[in-house]
């Protein structure tokens, strides 16, 4: 595929005043009537021709002003149409296609997911429907009617309001019009229809509108809807609280699917969700469920304003909508559940997914400048990186000045399709700042690393800082400039608490220094102690700090930091270096540090059971993988991790049981955050205790498997037994499957479960579940919980020294290929760490990602995911 490039972006030369949309719905011939009020854009090429994007289309019939087009003034193809000679100004094209939503395999476009109708728009699924100009910066007002058989689609739902729905007369079809009076581009479209059952409910915004809510689903699972319709209501409130934004439609309707390319879409009035995102109840859904369909139906929400009121200009800008509406979901369940746990999270997934993007060859900007297929970058740096960078703004203009921003950036751009030049104006002019520097966190790929040391002069009472920075080269972008990292810190006396932050005689205003020079030092006074720095705290930044603190240092914030981030990022990075030398060198130095700030943790009083769950849990295989950086042996590292586990299990075997008797339930479950944590303690007490495989704690996980009374407990349990070679891990995997055959989702984490065993037997096991029939390489689902997770979270086998793990995953990449690229692509950028590996294993790598490369016909999908991995 031909590259695009930002820099060649123009206006269009039409515009779409309005658009008429008219489907009559049918399993294979589908006919789209669509009549677009086009009008010439003064901004465009003067005299420009109409052209059209299409994508594997049927063209039937077209027509200009009511007067049928004659073949010779129009050129049709599947994929684009143009009017070479159109009228001068403004007119009426009336278009009619045929699309066959059963044989939609792709997903995107008008398909079927349980028999049901569906559309997937973003980012440029609307030309499979119908021939338009689809692109983010033309926004129009769309009107849309619905006609299907009435036993097969009882339920017809669009964009905006219902204005009108009746019986076809003479027919056993009827019909729905919904309007939506709201301007917006073609990606934001969708309808449904089918047979659905509907959870209903209302909200009542600020200023006393009413709006209808509706949670669809399939008949019998309305009982599991409960939990996404309470989140509903809280983002909508949260909304309105946090950045004064209310909704503005009549209704606003969400459609579990169980075939979904991604998490969910935010289509205007009629958010589309992957039904893993919907669908929970104690019995079938983790803790890690709920807290994913609370932040995911968030997310949707809150593109309202930030995606669809204000949309792209292009699709260059996408990080504008995905990575302030990361940033708004994250703080908006920091405010529902515990603040500091949530960003521990939060950076636990940046560092292993946007990290190691940003350290392998798919390292891009966070607003990228050039694309090959625009689908392989809703990627963790547009997403994770792009929520940090408006994170980091927040943190240097404080939180008046980015409401400031924020507020302008809402009123200055409300129905535009706006840019990141846009959204960084907002805020300088707001605050009067120049944020000319700091809009280089959006054009420079690559983490930057931050190398900081300190010197203490006792005569002087002064600390110095000295910090250096750098971004390492990145695809396309050898050399960087110095940006600007707010850096947030603290300087811990001997008491554990927190000295004065003086620079001078003036103090650091929220605690937080701007680094803007490749090398700078700053000098803090009035200190009558060498004090311990506490860096980066809340992860201010997303940079690799490298420091000169010592272990005895990191034991000292590990117990005594404010700052709860850090205190676990101390533990962590104990962790660490002992892992890395562990698995360098095949021998774990004494960990009797680690044992000493991680037994201070689990026994300290003052710390909710969440944060201890997480300051206890070892960093991942990929984390270390990651920071040892090159000649990596994911076998070394497993051991290394296993050795440590062993050794903190048995060492602090007994707070770890009296951490386990004291997380037993009490009461009905409840999934919020306090019971969560509780869960989770208790759930990493239990791997810590089972760790050797002794008879004991394999029995108590089997004993907790059998008697729990929720899906955390039980797959926890279940997770345990996984990962020991003993008869009781093949009787529980049976005892679940058939608990919970009939439940796909539950089944999802079966699949899981099993191709995360760190064993040369589970590439076998992959193989035979593949030809189980609960998978299916049709269902995006299925294919991420199995092949996705063996490919992801399995580093030992997906990397196997004799190159088989390489050679699966790289055949059913081909396979699916044909079927759904989106998903083949996906799969395919696992590979991305490869140049990490040891020469053997990268070699095997580089030959199944050369056996893609070279295979005649690929989707645009993987061709560009194989070339950009292997340049
Ligand atoms: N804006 C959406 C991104 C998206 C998507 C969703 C479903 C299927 C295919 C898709 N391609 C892109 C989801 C979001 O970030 O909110
Ligand atoms: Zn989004």
């Amino acid at each position: 595929p031909k590259a695009i490039h930002l820099a060649d972006y123009r206006p269009p030369d039409w515009l779409v005043e309005k658009v008429d949309l008219d489907f009559a719905l049918h399993p294979s011939q589908t006919r789209v009537t669509a009549r677009l009020a086009l009008r010439r854009n003064p901004k465009g090429a003067a005299g420009a021709p109409v052209v059209l994007e299409g994508d594997d289309l049927t063209l039937v019939r077209l027509a200009i002003d009511g007067t049928p087009l004659a073949g010779s003034s129009f050129e049709a193809t599947g994929n684009r149409l143009t009017l070479a000679h159109p009228p001068a100004d403004a007119f009426l094209l009336e278009i009619e296609t045929l699309v066959d939503p059963t044989a939609n395999t792709q997903l995107m476009g008008l398909y079927r997911t349980s028999g049901n109708y569906c559309t997937q728009c973003e980012p440029e699924g609307f030309r499979r429907i119908t021939y338009y100009p689809d692109r983010p910066d033309v926004l129009s007002v769309f009107t849309t009617r619905i006609e299907a058989d009435k036993q097969e689609a009882p339920i017809l739902l669009g964009n905006g309001n219902l204005v009108e729905s009746g019986q076809v007369p003479g027919t056993s079809r009827h019909y729905a019009v919904w309007h939506d009076p709201w301007p917006k581009p073609s990606y934001l479209f969708a309808l449904v229809g089918g047979r659905l059952a509907k959870v209903a409910d209302s909200f009542v915004t600020a200023s006393g509108r009413k709006v209808e809510l509706g949670i669809y689903v399939e008949e019998g699972k309305e009982a599991r809807a409960g939990y996404a319709m309470d989140s509903l209501k809280r983002s909508m409130r949260w909304d309105e609280e946090a950045f004064g934004r209310e909704y503005d439609l009549d209704v606003f309707n969400i459609v579990a699917v169980s075939d979904f390319n991604m998490g969910a879409m935010e289509n205007k009035g009629l958010n589309v969700f992957n039904d893993k995102y919907v669908l929970a109840s104690p019995e079938t859904a983790t803790d890690a469920d709920y807290s994913g369909i609370e932040g995911v139906i968030a997310h949707e929400y809150f593109h309202n304003w930030t995606g669809n009121r204000i949309t792209c200009r292009d699709w260059f800008q996408l990080c504008l909508k995905e990575g302030l509406t990361v940033f708004r979901d994250q703080e908006f369940s920091s405010d529902q559940r515990s603040r500091p746990v949530k960003r521990i999270a939060d950076v636990r997934m940046l560092k292993a997914a946007q990290f190691t993007e940003d350290a392998g060859p798919l390292a891009h900007p966070v607003r990228p400048e050039t694309y090959r297929e625009i689908n392989n970058f809703y990627t963790a740096t547009v997403y994770e990186k792009g929520a940090e960078v408006v994170r980091m703004l927040k943190t240097l203009l404080g939180e008046e000045g980015f409401r400031k921003g924020m507020d302008l950036y809402f009123e200055r751009h409300d129905g535009e399709a706006a840019t990141i030049e846009d959204f960084v104006s907002s805020f300088a002019d707001a605050t009067g700042r120049d944020l000319s520097q700091f809009s280089l966190w959006y054009a420079q790929s690559g983490t930057p690393v931050l190398n900081v040391s300190g010197t203490y002069d006792e005569a002087a009472g002064t600390y110095r800082l000295d910090i250096s920075q750098s971004v390492p080269p990145t695809p396309g972008q050898p050399e960087k400039k110095p940006m600007v990292i707010p850096l947030a810190l603290g300087l811990v006396g001997p008491d554990g608490r927190d000295q004065p932050l003086m620079l001078g005689n003036t103090p650091v205003e929220r605690g937080v220094v701007e680094v803007k020079e490749a090398t700078q030092s700053f000098l803090f006074t009035g200190l009558d102690a060498r004090p311990v720095p506490s860096l980066n705290r809340g992860f201010s930044a997303p940079v690799n700090l490298v420091s000169d603190l010592t272990e005895a240092d990191r034991v000292f914030l590990a117990a005594h930091d404010a700052d709860p981030f850090n205190r676990f990022d101390a533990l962590q990075r104990i962790a660490l270096e002992l892992l890395k030398t562990g698995a360098r060198t095949g021998t774990l130095p004494a960990p009797d540090a680690l044992v000493t700030a991680a037994r201070a943790i689990l026994a300290d009083p003052a710390l909710d059971a969440a944060f201890k769950a997480q300051a206890l849990a070892l960093p991942g295989e990929g984390e270390v993988a990651r920071e040892l950086a090159r000649e990596v042996d994911p076998d070394a590292v497993f051991a290394a991790r296993k050795a440590l586990r062993v050794t903190l299990g048995t060492t602090l075997a007994e707070g770890f049981t009296a951490a386990y008797a004291a997380g037993a339930a009490s009461g009905a479950f409840s999934p919020d955050a306090a019971s969560a944590g509780r869960r989770a303690l208790r759930n990493l007490a239990l791997d810590y205790l089972a760790v050797t495989g002794s008879a004991d704690g394999i029995a108590r996980a089997k004993a907790q498997f059998e008697a729990a009374d929720n899906m955390t407990d039980r797959i926890t349990a279940l997770a345990v037994l996984a990962q020991h070679d003993v008869p009781e891990r093949e009787a529980a995997l049976d005892a679940f499957y058939r608990r919970f055959e009939r439940d796909a989702l539950v089944i999802d984490k079966w699949f899981t479960l099993q191709a995360q065993i760190a064993s040369p037997t589970t590439l076998d096991r992959v193989k035979d579940l593949m030809l189980h029939p609960a998978f299916s390489l049709a269902n995006p689902n299925r294919v991420r919980a199995l092949v996705g997770a063996f490919a992801a979270a399995n580093p030992t086998q997906f990397n196997r020294a004799d190159g088989e793990g390489h050679a699966f995953v790289a055949e059913v990449v081909l396979t699916l290929d044909s079927k759904n690229p989106q998903v083949a692509a996906r799969l395919l950028a696992s590979f991305k760490t490869f140049r990490q590996l040891e020469p053997a294993r990268r070699g095997h790598a580089e030959q199944a990602l050369r056996r893609i490369a070279e295979t005649p016909g690929l989707s645009p999908d993987v061709a560009d995911i194989a070339t950009r991995s292997l340049a």
